[in-house]
């Protein structure tokens, strides 16, 4: 088989790019190890920024996120006795809209405009350096294939194996901490997203629709969901988010799925190697707490696409040329906020960085320079910062 551009991964990184591809007329297969149900049902990130919103409904896929999605104008941070709004349209002109990733997903698949073949096993990448790059893989009925392209991009995620293809630096971090994640079958309690530090943990308050929560605790790593029965869960949630505070009550309700993420920072640089790109997280992970991973992964298929057309449309390489270090100018703005939220917002167990975090929530929270600058990186920057 032959096409322009050979994409590895149908996660949102690489549906989407086969998408901008095609509307600038260049053809892209996508190779996915698992199957189209399992990829679309996998819970991940639910806030889209600014910009992923306005580059999701320029292209076509809107639709239902201005239906079905949430606008929030900001969020709220706390911390015991005290809950703060940022409000960031005042703050920036800028909101955030609440919408899973698998609604993502779903209407990237229902745009039907990616050739994807799914459940393909021992994905490997050949002669990336040269100019004819190619995949070989075995298909779901255990027949091998190859893929030939001009260009090959690497959407196949942390776990994939184009990053790996790149002989590059890495940059990382491990945090002491993970999160338990919670989805549960109840109207969420409050109307925008809280995170919350408290000397327990740090508790995030977000939400998926009207009638689905989805709820966050550190928990310390290697913490067993088994350990977190729902009574314990909803007990530490109220206390950690403040129920009775100020007449404010977290209403419980059942839970339907409980799942450990652990939180860690990676910058692989350079997010080239001669004709393979990296796009998403098989470039980069940033702890959630800034609700960065998607959207970098969009912004980052925003210039590539750009770059990929322009080249293999005009013979234009110069997009291509500088698109690591175009990507990477966001990806460590994205890496730094999501570093700095987390280091604010989660108990570390120091009684110094406890004091600092307080300072630095206080100051967030009463200054408007300190203020904007959350809404700023929160809310995010133009593609192509
Ligand atoms: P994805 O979504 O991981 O997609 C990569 C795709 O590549 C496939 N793949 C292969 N395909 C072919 N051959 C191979 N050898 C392959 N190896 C892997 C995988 O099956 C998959 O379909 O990466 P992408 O597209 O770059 O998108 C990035 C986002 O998914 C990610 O940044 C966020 O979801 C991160 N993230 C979260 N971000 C948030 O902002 N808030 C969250 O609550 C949140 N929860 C999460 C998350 C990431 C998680 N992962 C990756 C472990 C929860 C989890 C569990
Ligand atoms: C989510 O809704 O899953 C979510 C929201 C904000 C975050 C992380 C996750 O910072």
């Amino acid at each position: 088989m032959k096409t322009e551009v050979a994409i590895v991964g149908a996660g949102p990184a690489g549906l989407l790019l086969a998408h901008l591809l095609a509307r600038g007329g260049v053809s892209s297969v996508v190779l996915e190890t698992r199957s189209q149900d399992y990829v679309a049902s996998r819970i991940r990130a639910g806030i889209l920024e600014h910009s992923s919103v306005e580059l999701l409904t320029e292209v076509g896929l809107g639709d239902r996120l201005h239906a079905e999605g949430h606008e929030h104008r900001g969020v709220y941070l706390q911390w015991p006795g005290e809950r703060h709004h940022l409000d960031f349209v005042d703050l920036t002109g800028r909101s955030v809209w609440v919408y899973g990733q698998t609604e993502v997903q779903k209407d990237l698949v229902a745009a039907g405009t990616a050739e994807v073949i799914y459940e393909v096993t021992d994905t490997v990448l050949h002669d990336v350096a040269t100019d004819a790059p190619y995949i070989t893989y075995t298909d779901k009925s255990g027949e091998s294939g190859r893929l030939d392209a001009a260009v090959i991009a690497g959407c196949d995620g942390s776990f994939g194996p184009s990053r790996h293809a790149v002989p590059a630096r890495h940059y990382e971090r491990t945090y002491p901490y993970s999160w338990l994640g919670i989805l549960a079958d109840v109207a969420p309690s409050t109307d925008e997203l809280i995170y919350a530090s408290h000397p327990n943990g740090f508790a995030l308050h977000s939400m998926r629709s009207p009638t689905v929560s989805r709820l966050y605790l550190q928990v310390p790593n290697g913490t067993d969901p088994g350990e977190w029965p729902d009574q314990r869960v909803w007990d530490e949630l109220a206390t950690r988010l403040g129920h009775g505070q100020d007449g404010w009550k977290l209403t419980p309700g059942p839970i339907t799925d409980k799942s450990v993420l652990p939180m860690r920072s990676y910058v692989q640089t350079p997010m080239r190697h001669g004709r393979l790109f990296l796009a998403g997280d098989a470039a980069h992970i940033v702890p959630p707490t800034g609700a960065k991973g998607l959207n970098l992964a969009i912004a980052d298929v925003a210039l590539l696409s750009r770059a990929l057309t322009a080249w293999l449309r005009e013979n234009n390489s110069r997009l291509a040329d500088s698109y690591s270090d175009d990507a990477l100018r966001r990806v460590w703005r994205c890496t730094h906020f999501s570093w700095w939220m987390t280091t604010m917002l989660h108990a570390s167990g120091d009684e110094f960085d406890a004091q600092l975090q307080l300072s630095q929530l206080r100051w967030v929270t009463s200054s408007e320079a300190g203020a904007t600058g959350l809404a700023e990186n929160y809310a995010g920057l133009d593609i192509g910062f």
